[in-house]
């Protein structure tokens, strides 16, 4: 099926799924990231739109990273704690840019959602679902949600096309990153709804100034291998650092892979980035987690988490050197000399 007819026969079955209830929650992300904040927003408007429901936001984790607390604030959401959910009060559950069992998402395990809109791979559990719409080729979940609000007429006010196209261009680093047409169909279509002034705000968002600590830390730590840079940050109270530490050092000129680890909220979380599409990060990650943790992604970035049991510095040391290990055999860069990006 063609994209509009599919977006056309899936916000039909949308509307008599929603059709009738009057409480949905919209579960997003574990410290969720631009994308699935608009995501839910989108679908909020949406359900309202369609057949007037009331809608709550849930989440696990914190938002810490400065762009993502800053869109929060924009939008005035009140975004509450998965911990705190009676799921029971609720008629309907969505996920958005997540899925059932993939470890980076807080809705307990034995519930299952009636609604599924995701850009990442499916996974076993999502087939389970009665509403479901997950297309890996897609560079954002924000992109499916404006093809629904374009097919449903409804038009974005200011603050939702701003964190739509925030979540599109920063999933896809400005189309630069596994962005296809109906992503920049998207973007252009949103663009004279948003404002300019606030997308530059967020993307600039402040940062406190443990920040620059960790920054110091993350770079005096890392360590060239082969194509890769990889760094720890130990102990973190913001764990979207550990994503941004990544993808700052994929820009160094000679890296194709970049791994960062952190430990936050008892586990250890890591991040990998490729600049390659033929490299499969999905892949590479869900190997290096293997039955120990979850991880999942896409093509060029993915991230996983592994609990961590004892909770002392050797076993979390242990770890961080199994998971080394793993990553340079994935990557072929296991008997490469290794270097010192920065001295210390
Ligand atoms: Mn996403």
């Amino acid at each position: 099926m063609k994209g509009a007819e599919k977006t056309s026969a899936k916000l039909q079955k949308l509307t008599e799924l929603l059709t009738g209830k009057a409480y949905l929650l919209v579960v997003v992300q574990d410290s969720p990231d631009p994308d699935s904040l608009a995501a839910a927003v989108a679908l909020r408007r949406l359900a309202k739109g369609l057949a007037n429901l009331q809608c709550s936001l849930a989440y696990g984790g914190t938002v810490g990273r400065g762009e993502n607390r800053a869109l929060v604030k924009y939008l005035s959401l009140n975004l509450r704690p998965c911990s705190e959910i009676d799921y029971d009060k609720f008629d309907l559950i969505a996920l958005v840019d997540t899925q059932p069992g993939t470890g980076n998402n807080s809705l307990p395990e034995t519930v299952l959602p009636e609604i599924v809109i995701d850009h990442h791979p499916i996974r076993r559990q999502t087939r389970m679902v009665p509403f479901t719409d997950i297309r890996s080729g897609y560079g954002a979940t924000a992109t499916i949600l404006v093809e629904y609000l374009i097919e449903a007429g409804i038009t974005p006010d200011t603050p939702l096309a701003t964190a739509l196209l925030y979540g599109i261009r920063s999933d896809t680093q400005d189309l630069g990153r596994e962005a296809g047409r109906p992503d920049i169909e998207a973007i252009e279509f949103l663009y004279p709804f948003a404002n300019k002034r606030m997308l530059s705000i967020i993307q600039r968002g402040k940062v406190p100034r443990i920040y620059y600590q960790m920054l110091a830390d993350a770079l005096r730590n890392a360590r060239v291998q082969g194509p890769a840079i990889i760094t720890e940050l130990g102990d973190v109270d913001n764990p979207d650092m550990i994503a941004e530490v990544a993808d700052l050092l994929l820009r160094e000129d000679e890296t194709t892979w970049t791994m960062c680890t952190g430990c936050w909220n008892d586990k250890l979380l890591i991040s990998i980035r490729t600049s390659e599409e033929s490299n499969l990060a999905e892949k590479v990650m869900r190997h290096m987690v293997a039955r120990r943790g979850t991880g999942g992604g896409h093509l060029t970035y993915a991230g996983g988490q592994i609990p961590l049991i004892e909770g002392t510095k050797q076993e979390r040391e242990r770890l961080e050197k199994q998971i080394e290990r793993r990553f340079f055999e994935a990557i072929g860069a296991a008997d490469r000399p290794g270097a010192r990006l920065v001295s210390a």
